[in-house]
């Protein structure tokens, strides 16, 4: 029987951390950075060490390949390894090195499965730097076209192509090279549900609609001292009213709605002086397509109504916006089969966060298995798995690779 090595997995998780690593544990590897490159090029000498034949695509998605008795569709598996700037070391990374470890476990059997056997990354998933997130696997599902992620630039004006020449991860390869026979993410759930209910395994069955916009208000700065409250056009009023209507329609909505502004930056940014200029994004995100369209009209509605009120102007940008994506049903029973199969205990649920996967439902027959994170905690440095279920996910993905790859 084909066994996998948590010492690896585990070995390789450290490892990996350590490029890009910051106070608590953690992890700042933002897309296209030296950071990023770093671990891109750490990843790949363990591709290559395991023997995999490497592509790089031209949005810098790295496939790495393993022959299969017949020249067939590969099954796939992968996620992304860059982070969020406090981001913690499982996110993504764990999808992908225990990929690694079902190629390793293959190789140490001298197994070679029918189907080629594919471990992918994909560039730029957590859109903190770049958006839209999940850039790479969008482009190589065919959502977006290289020019247009090229053109994709940060706050400082630096844009995905320039960045991706300067790391050397411009590939050859076209994106979309491969179609996948099946496709099956790997990751930590990110949130609170398998930790609270002590469940071990998550059989996703969707990702959640997301909707990404930034707004840029343009009001009068002004003396705080000097000028009566009913002559203020203030910015940054706007922007912290957005926050609180956002909160309460969430809050009112209940379900699975929920809505943050997590970015946001005033001009001239001075205590004494009343900000001409404010500059957030605003994240909604529900299940339910026309619960989030609700949402995102309520939203538009109460910055239409203050921003009359409050005399400043406002110019709204549409960042991302993903409806709901719902997994291949009968892979998503073979989740739960192998799972219950190894004696461990499930629970069917929806994905909160974005991930490649969504992306490549597009292609192929995908479906993800989440493992618990410890008190719901990502995007944080103290993001945390337990060893025994970063094992069990693993065990998972390994059980059902090997019967996709007969397949
Ligand atoms: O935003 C997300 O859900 C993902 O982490 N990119
Ligand atoms: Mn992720
Ligand atoms: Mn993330």
């Amino acid at each position: 029987m084909t066994t996998l090595s948590k010492d690896h997995l585990l070995g390789n998780i450290a490892a990996l951390a350590q490029i890009g690593a910051i106070d608590g544990g953690g992890c700042a590897r933002l897309a296209l950075t030296d950071e990023d490159k770093s671990g891109r090029d750490l990843v790949v000498s363990w591709m290559k060490e395991l023997g995999l034949a490497v592509r790089i695509d031209a949005i810098g998605n790295v496939i790495g390949v393993r022959a299969g008795r017949e020249n067939l569709p590969p099954v796939m598996t992968g996620s992304h390894i860059d982070t969020v700037r406090t981001g913690g070391r499982y996110d993504g990374n764990y999808g992908v090195l225990a990929g690694l470890e079902v190629v390793r476990a293959l190789n140490e059997a001298g197994t070679t499965t029918r189907r080629p056997i594919a471990v992918a990354f994909f560039t730029n998933e957590e859109g903190a730097r770049f958006q839209p997130d999940m850039l790479g696997s969008l482009v190589y599902a065919g959502g977006l076209g290289l020019d247009e992620a090229y053109a994709a630039s940060d706050k400082d004006g630096l844009s995905v192509g320039d960045e991706l020449r300067r790391i050397g991860y411009l590939g050859p390869a076209e994106p979309g090279f491969v179609i996948p026979h099946a496709f099956v993410e790997l990751h930590i759930e990110q949130g609170p549900i398998l930790d609270e209910e002590k469940v071990q395994i998550g059989v996703v069955e969707s990702v959640q609609g997301i909707s990404w916009t930034e707004y840029t208000v343009t009001g009068v700065s002004n003396h705080v001292g000097t000028t009566p409250m009913r002559l203020r056009r203030d910015a940054g009023y706007l922007a912290a009213s957005v926050n609180l209507f956002a909160r309460k329609l969430a809050l009112d909505m209940g379900g699975n709605q929920v809505a943050t502004v997590g970015q946001l930056a005033l001009r001239p940014n001075l205590i004494n002086v009343v900000p001409n200029r404010a500059v957030f994004a605003v994240d909604l995100r529900n299940t339910d397509e026309a619960r989030l369209k609700e949402a995102e009209a309520q939203v538009a509605a109460h910055i239409a109504d203050t921003a009359a009120a409050e005399r400043v102007e406002v110019e709204t940008k549409v960042l991302v916006r993903f409806e709901p994506v719902i997994f291949d049903g009968g892979l998503v029973d073979r989740v739960e089969h192998h799972a219950k199969a190894l004696g461990l205990s499930t629970r069917r649920m929806p994905s909160g966060a974005g991930h490649d996967a969504q992306m490549m439902q597009r292609l192929c027959p995908t479906a993800m298995i989440f493992v618990p994170s410890v008190e719901g905690l990502s995007h944080n440095v103290r993001e945390h798995t337990e060893a025994t279920d970063l094992a069990a996910g693993a065990e998972v993905l390994l059980r059902l690779m090997l019967e996709l790859a007969e397949g």
